[in-house]
């Protein structure tokens, strides 16, 4: 393959992670075989959401733009692991398998991929502006590289409030580019800030490879020219993706300062819905297919005997329903009023006068 992850070698790291020794089947699942159960469940739920966006995309019942997690599921399942309640997610415009895994109601999502007053950003975002405060789930961010000076100012807000909090920022490969990603890395460890650094480099910035336009494609070991601890994980294997962020997070709540994850993973679809994919060689896409995380952990669950096909049957059926039950309620939900157009736009006016 023509490009490759840190310059070296064309898919994910080759060696895996030996599997762990799985209990029998149902019904004394061992605590580790319902783990994974789950984390299949939940990269399931993105897959299949995603899939029905781009049916629905064609339907034209979803406009704008569309930027498709398919692939990364990992990522974003394996790092959520690790994170609890009172932590902070900032994310970019891929950002709907984050927001899934955060535990925003996939209803809520739909819903503001319509454009509908019951979306988690009340219509006015779409699908690249999914926010959720109250999960502190702080976007969607459509400029590159634009949310990560907002995780800072987050982790030291919460540092000043003498909370023991973490942000998790995830960001990909293209905010390198970026100064933003450069200036934020620097006053974060400079001041200590708890800032997970999520990078999601699945080697293209839209059209462009990475090594068409970093002279050095490492990007863990930039990172770590900043003075943080920073290494490369397998973006592909959401079991090597949760080892890293819990022991990322681990030492960051016990006051180490911020740390960077370069996940190396791929996205097997074009970079939105109006891109023909025309700049990826066609078998380094399969290549990287053949790693899907989905199946993958699927097929290791299989393997150690604590998924079967009956098994496998019934969590598709119920993240379908989930799904089916989105889309109705999406689609009856209401449009926002025209008299409402303003609102949020300016401040109110009762409190400016006051
Ligand atoms: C500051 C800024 N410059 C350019 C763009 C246009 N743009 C949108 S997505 C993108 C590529 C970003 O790639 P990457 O960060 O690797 O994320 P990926 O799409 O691969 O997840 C660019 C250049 C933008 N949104 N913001
Ligand atoms: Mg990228």
């Amino acid at each position: 393959m023509a490009t490759a992850h840190g310059g070296t070698s064309a898919g994910p790291p080759k060696a895996k992670r030996p599997r762990r020794a799985h209990g029998p089947t149902t019904p004394s699942r061992t605590p580790a075989a319902t783990h994974d159960l789950d984390l299949l469940r939940q990269m399931l739920l993105i897959r299949r959401f995603e899939e029905r966006c781009v049916e629905l995309y064609s339907a034209a019942a979803i406009r704008g733009f569309v930027h498709l997690y398919i692939g990364e599921e990992a990522v974003a399942v394996g790092v959520h692991q690790a994170l609890d309640e009172r932590d902070a997610v900032v994310s970019t415009y891929r950002e709907h398998g984050h927001a899934l895994a955060r535990g925003i109601p996939p209803e809520a999502v739909m819903a503001e991929m319509y454009g509908k007053t019951t979306g988690c950003s009340h219509g006015r975002g779409g699908s690249m502006h999914l926010f959720d405060a109250d999960r502190r789930f702080y976007g969607g961010n459509a400029i590159v590289g634009g949310g990560l000076p907002l995780a800072a100012g987050l982790a030291l807000a919460d540092r000043l409030r003498g909370e023991s909090r973490v942000t998790c920022c995830f960001f990909g490969d293209g905010a390198f580019a970026e100064g933003e990603f450069h200036e934020t890395a620097n006053l974060a460890a400079l001041w200590g800030l708890p800032v997970l650094f999520v990078c999601e480099n699945n080697l293209y910035a839209m059209g462009t490879a990475l090594a068409r336009e970093h002279a050095q494609t490492d990007l863990a070991m930039r990172a770590a020219s900043y003075g943080m601890a920073a290494w490369a994980v397998d973006g592909m294997d959401v079991h090597a993706v949760e080892k890293a962020a819990r022991g990322a997070i681990e030492s960051m709540r016990a006051g180490s300062g911020p740390h960077f994850l370069e996940m190396r993973t791929y996205r097997f679809r074009a970079h939105s819905m109006y891109d023909p994919d025309r700049y990826r060689p066609k078998d380094e896409v399969e290549g990287w297919k053949r790693h899907d995380p989905v199946t993958g952990l699927a097929d290791g669950m299989r393997t150690a005997g604590v998924l079967d096909a009956a098994a496998l049957d019934d969590l598709e059926h119920q993240v379908s329903a989930e799904i089916d039950h989105a889309v109705r309620a999406a689609e009856q939900a209401p449009e926002e009023p025209a008299e409402d157009l303003l609102l949020h736009v300016t401040g109110r006016p009762e409190e400016a006068e006051a």
